[in-house]
């Protein structure tokens, strides 16, 4: 189920730089449709837990203080491929080697403030959004 979906965060850095409407601009035109949007913002605690798996990583602690420190925008995409194509959509991890043409290219500062999230596979694609929307924010 749900292998044509993906989850994104517009993370804090694109909500304080004011590209929230650049960055879901690239998304539509790229053919992705919005299943569920939310403005909001994680907790420390609440970005731990969503960032789990990368919690024996150095960069952990970084991570969830970022995570943690201003709004962010979720995001449920639907589209045929959408985990592969949109991990080509945002690029590398890193913006200084992310592809010319992709999201973090354009509008990431780093590799922790790198501008979006994107889901690695379909199964933690259904758990992220999970994190975030109950069915009937869902459409
Ligand atoms: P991804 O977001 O491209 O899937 P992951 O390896 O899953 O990259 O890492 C999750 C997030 O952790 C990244 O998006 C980035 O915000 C942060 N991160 C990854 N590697 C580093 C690092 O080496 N230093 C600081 N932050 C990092
Ligand atoms: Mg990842």
């Amino acid at each position: 189920m749900a292998t044509n979906r993906t989850f994104t965060m517009l993370k804090p850095d694109a909500v304080a730089n004011g590209y929230i409407g650049g960055i879901l601009k690239m998304i539509n035109d790229a053919g992705f449709r919005i299943a569920a949007m939310k403005y909001t913002k994680l907790s420390a605690e609440a970005a731990g837990a969503f960032y789990e798996v990368h919690k024996e990583r150095p960069f952990y602690g970084e991570l969830v203080t970022y995570m943690s420190s201003g709004p962010i925008v979720a995001v449920i995409l639907e589209k045929e491929n959408a985990i592969a194509d949109f991990r080509t959509l945002i690029g590398a991890t890193d913006p200084t080697k992310a592809d010319a043409g992709t999201i973090r290219k354009i509008y990431a500062k780093s590799i922790s403030a790198n501008a979006v999230h994107g889901s690695d596979s379909d199964d933690n694609a259904q758990i992220e959004g999970d994190f975030f929307f109950s069915k009937l924010e869902r459409f």
